[in-house]
Order: structure tokens, then sequence, then C-alpha cells
């Protein structure tokens, strides 16, 4: 793989909205990044849940060496989806938490994935003892969760496929093995359970090597969609150029993230019928690479399908905003030939 990659492009059957979605000075409460958001339709409204960090700004960051406070993930809903978010007074989930386990620094880049009847996170899980990937379930009014199950280290980056596949629940997941691939060499991974407690029967879903783009890692982002193709499936890809400077509030920061698209097959997910073979969304607007915390980064975390087959993206912009990106599904499934 090449050691730097040249511009990539934004795919043409993408449309971006120009302003994000919400943006820090949105929330009720402190906020510095608001970012990764995974959303769903849920009882006629859109129901968002992000990662937000505080305590912190530009200026501080950069000339007072003031980090940040503490990461929580809050909610917010909305009629259309687009504009009009209404923010839960307090984040569900807060990394200052003074009764939250000692065991657990915090929790970030949360999906929501609705099965049945059942409203069900999958989290980041950043703890003393190594990053672990957290199922938890929400309650029916979202004012509560628990956590059903967590990885041991070193795991991140779950979703939840939105239905049982062959009597199971399926996750995408990305391991991240150091010791025996070297450095950021990570690939898409596949769990099954019977019950979202215990997991097993892992496969290798899409190898780094395979996304000719990417020279660093890659993992999932938004619960796929059911098509009558396969399963309709983003990914984050992310190539490193270590002549890249500062891009943005840290002194280097030398990784681009890009989404691509592939399909997975409907009855085995963990065989993937196609891979676009260049990147669907990249960072490609002001907001995307000269403006924000962590420049160059297009995240995604939730996927809505409208019944008109309009796809909406939701995605983490630099690390700073979520922003949205739409598409017609049958665009995308052509290119997944
Ligand atoms: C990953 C996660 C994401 C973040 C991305 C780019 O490792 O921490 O939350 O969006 O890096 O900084």
């Amino acid at each position: 793989m090449p050691a730097v990659l040249p511009t990539l492009t934004t795919h043409p059957f993408i449309r971006k909205r120009s302003a994000p979605v919400i943006a820090a000075a949105d929330l009720p409460y402190p906020s510095s990044l608001v970012f990764n958001a995974g959303v769903i339709k849920y009882r006629g409204e859109y129901v968002m849940v992000f990662r937000n960090d505080y305590g912190t700004d530009r200026d501080a960051y950069e000339n007072r060496n003031v980090r940040f406070a503490g990461t929580s993930v809050g909610i917010a809903r909305s009629k259309n989806g687009v504009d009009g978010w209404r923010f839960d007074p307090v984040p569900l989930i807060d990394s200052n938490d003074p009764d939250k386990d000692p065991e657990i620094r915090r929790f970030y880049d949360p999906r929501i994935i609705q099965i049945g009847d059942r409203l069900l996170l999958c989290l980041a899980m950043d703890t003393r003892h190594g990053i672990r990937g957290a199922i938890g379930e929400l309650s029916a009014d979202l004012s509560a969760w628990r956590i059903i199950s967590a990885s041991v280290p070193e795991n991140r980056n779950m979703v939840l496929f939105p239905e049982k596949i062959g009597g199971e629940y399926v996750r995408l997941e990305r391991p991240m093995p150091v010791y025996s691939r070297g450095r950021d060499r990570f690939d898409i991974w596949l769990s099954r359970s019977p019950d979202l407690v215990y997991w097993g029967r892992s496969e290798l879903v899409l190898g780094v090597e395979d996304v000719p783009w990417a020279n660093d890692k890659i993992g999932p982002t938004a619960s796929p969609i059911r098509t009558e193709k396969g399963w309709l499936t983003l990914f984050h890809a992310v190539d490193r150029d270590e002549t890249r400077g500062k891009n943005g509030w840290e002194k280097r920061w030398t990784k681009r993230y890009t989404a691509g698209l592939m399909l997975l097959d409907l009855e085995d997910p963990a065989k993937v019928l196609s891979v676009y073979r260049a990147p669907l969304i990249s960072p490609d607007t002001p907001l995307e690479t000269d403006a924000g915390f962590r420049e160059n980064v297009i995240f995604p975390c939730g996927m809505v399908e409208e019944d008109s087959g309009e796809i909406k993206i939701y995605y983490g912009a630099s690390d700073t905003c979520v922003c949205l990106a739409t598409a017609s599904k049958d665009d995308l499934l052509s290119l997944l030939v």
C-alpha cells in the first residue's frame, strides 16, 4: 500500500448539507465538540445519541494546555432528522458522574439500534485496563440505560445489525491486534450471540488490505441497512501520512478518515459481496478539511432509510460537529456490483 495517498473525493451520489446538523453551541450543557452520533427513527421522531467532549476550547487547548474535562453521551430528538433538535437537559452518560464505576473512564462513539422493541446502544468504553466495546440497553423513554455485555480489551466500533440473522444477534466490531498485526493495521470482524451477552463464532469480514485507499486501519460505522441485494454497510477507512503536520488543535494529526461502502450477504453477513473501490464520503468541505479539532475526519455512526429510498448518513465532521449526507439507496446499490 502506498505510504501517501492522493486527494480523495466524495462520490457524486452523495449530497452533503453544508451546515452541521448539530454543533457544540446548540447543547444545553457544556460542550466543546459534539460529534459521532447514532440516529434511528423511533416513535415518530428521529432520536440521536451523540458524543460530547467538553471543558476546553481551541485557544485554551493550544495556548494554555487545557485538556478536555470530560466526555458525555447525550440525546436529541427531531421531527424531520435535519433540524429542530430538542436536547435532553442532561447527558445520558457522563465521565464525571460521581456514581460511575471507577474502573470505567468514559463512553463514546455511540450507535443506537432498535431490534424488535428493544433499544440498544453500542459504545466504545475506555477503562483503566483497556478499551472495550460495550452493548447497553436503553429504557423505552430513553431516560436510563444499563450495560448488557462488554468485550475484553482491545475492541471498539461495535455495531449491531438491526435484526437477528439466522436466529442470532450479529455485530460488526474492530479488535485492535497491536502485537500480531503491528501498528494500526486493524480490520472489521463479526461475532454472533444468542442473547446479546455471550458472543462468539467470530469471523473476519474485511481486512484493511482489501481497501485500496486505506493504508492504516478500517472499522465499522452505522448499523447496516437491509436491501434486496444484501446488507448495505458503511465502514470507516483511515490513511496516515507522516508528512501531514498540524491539522486542527493538536500539534500533529496525520490521519484522514473516509467512509467506504460494501454489501454483505443477507444470510451470512460475514461474507462480503462487494466493496466499492473508492471512498463514498471523503473530507472535502471547509468544515471537514480546514476547521475543527481533528481535520480530515468523517466518522459516520448512524444511517436512516426513508420510505422514499433516501438514505440519511449522520457523521462526525472533524471530531467537532455532526453533519448529514444523503444518497439514494438505488444509487448506492448501483456502486456495489
Ligand atoms: C477514533 C475515535 C473516534 C474519532 C476518530 C478520529 O480513534 O476516537 O471517536 O472520531 O478516532 O479522531
